[in-house]
């Protein structure tokens, strides 16, 4: 997909009718019971030609019993953006919050199956009135690992996202599919695992097109903010502002300003919604953290943001319906190999450290096997990292005895053979070629215990 950008000279006198001149949008996060506000409503429509529903299209609001759906507000605000014309943003297909209580008590592969039939259902009933989905929400944990956040859903097994992202892909293959956090403005720990797991997809045609940048701000702005998002987009994603706001107070227009002018100097950069209208709107109590005040008055930050969007370059942008759909899981993976090694400062993204740290020398002859284990009652997921040994490998085998009782029931990036007693799995295509000591994972999900796991690698 191409974008050319444009020099049009420019004046817009809305967000809306300034972003589209540029090839954006420009979005506001919408409670539908506001729509009734006459201030509200005179606001949105003048202004914005993008909306999200701020909670309507949650897991809690679309399935609050399993398996019965309701879509009274989301159907709500996508007649209200057709009507205005406005695209829509959808928010959120799977998130570790706003999950209705019949899912947060849920496990295992009955978790999984319900969150691949709400992906399915959710992203079928609005097909072809979404511009893009966030699939996935906020399953990166903060702090220095780079890792995934503990959850419910994370527990079902690493590859809940991948499977998320191909379920929606299937139900509605004219949307974007995002991936959207927060705290991830500017390259940091969290950016990177991010980062790392959107490359790791695009080596292997998992289908994403865009990742969202929430931005929900303090009273700095990271320096590296634009450069944080060009890194992404050179990955071959759009990037999006996706729930921007602000602190109020001294830095709060400048603040709106730079991450106005940030989005308009990259060029996959397709939009910028902020999460909500007015101050009194905002899920930020006090904070004043949004463009217009109470009553609807623009604020200086509104100023610098329409001031920003006219000054910025256009792009033509691409069409809404993204690039060719990523073939189903059964075509093989590109034959080009993923990068094993992570960037230097990073850990590898999904795993806790393995117990044992891999060797800094290869192990001679053919390869070994660690195991990291993350248990519950009743079930496990492994990851397993095969290490190459001097000679390198260009195929490998792992062989695990599992306990009495135990069984695998998934596998991802790699093939297994049997499920119970010793199970073997075998490399899947684009990961069996590896250099001296180069290092790459795999992982399963079992039932029973996984105590004890004992792997033992032989090279091909
Ligand atoms: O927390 C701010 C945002 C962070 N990123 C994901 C967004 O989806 C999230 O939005 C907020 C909404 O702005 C709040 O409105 O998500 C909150 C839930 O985690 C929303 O709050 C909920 C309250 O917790 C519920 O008690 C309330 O019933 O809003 C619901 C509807 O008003």
């Amino acid at each position: 997909m191409t974008m050319t950008l444009t020099s049009t000279a420019s004046a817009g006198t809305t967000l809306r009718a300034s972003a589209a001149e540029k090839g954006r949008y420009f979005g506001a996060a919408v409670a539908t019971n506001k729509l009734s506000d006459n201030t509200y409503v005179t606001v949105l429509n003048r202004e914005f030609n993008s909306v999200v529903a701020e909670n309507e299209m949650k897991w809690d609001a679309t399935e609050s019993q399993q398996g019965r759906f309701s879509y009274t507000g989301g159907d709500r605000l996508v007649s209200h953006a057709q009507a205005n014309g406005m695209s829509v943003r959808g928010h959120a297909l799977l998130w570790h919050q706003q999950q209705p209580g019949w899912a947060q008590n849920m496990s295992g592969s009955a978790l999984r199956s319900a969150a691949i039939n709400h992906v399915t259902q959710v992203a079928t009933h609005f097909r072809g009135k979404i511009y893009a989905w966030d699939v996935v929400n906020e399953a990166f944990a903060d702090g220095g690992g780079g890792g995934r956040r503990d959850s419910n859903l994370q527990r079902t097994g690493n590859d809940w996202i991948e499977a998320a992202f191909r379920a929606a892909r299937a139900a509605d293959p004219g949307a974007k599919l995002c991936y959207n956090d927060y705290n991830t403005d500017g390259v940091n720990a969290k950016s990177t695992g991010i980062y790392n797991m959107v490359r790791d997809f695009k080596s292997r045609g998992v289908p994403i097109d865009c990742v969202g940048f929430q931005s929900h701000l303090g009273t700095s702005l990271a320096s590296d903010y634009q450069a944080n998002l060009q890194r992404f987009a050179d990955l071959g994603v759009d990037v999006q502002i996706t729930e921007l706001d602000v602190m109020g107070g001294g830095n709060q227009a400048s603040i709106f300003g730079s991450v106005t002018r940030a989005c308009m100097n990259v060029s996959r950069c397709t939009g910028i919604t902020v999460w909500g209208v007015r101050d009194c709107d905002s899920w930020r109590g006090s904070d004043n953290a949004l463009l217009f005040d109470c009553s609807g008055n623009k604020k200086a930050a509104y100023t610098n943001v329409l001031n920003a969007l006219n000054a910025g370059p256009g792009i033509t942008p691409s069409p809404t319906t993204p690039g060719p759909t990523t073939p189903a899981p059964t075509t093989p993976p590109p034959t080009t190999p993923p990068p094993t090694t992570p960037p230097p400062t990073t850990p590898p993204p999904t795993t806790p450290p393995p117990t044992t740290p891999p060797p800094t020398t290869p192990p001679p002859g053919g390869c070994s096997a660690s195991v990291s284990l993350n248990s519950w009652t009743g079930g496990f997921v492994a990851t397993v990292k095969v290490t190459a040994g001097s000679g390198g490998t260009s195929g490998w085998n792992v062989s695990v005895t599992l306990p009495s009782g135990a069984s695998v029931t998934n596998t991802w990036s790699a093939t297994a053979s049997g499920a119970t007693g010793t199970v073997r799995f075998t490399n899947v295509e684009y990961n069996g070629r590896l250099g001296a000591g180069q290092v790459t994972e795999f992982g399963f999900q079992g039932t029973g215990s996984g105590a004890g796991l004992t792997p033992t690698c032989a090279a091909s």
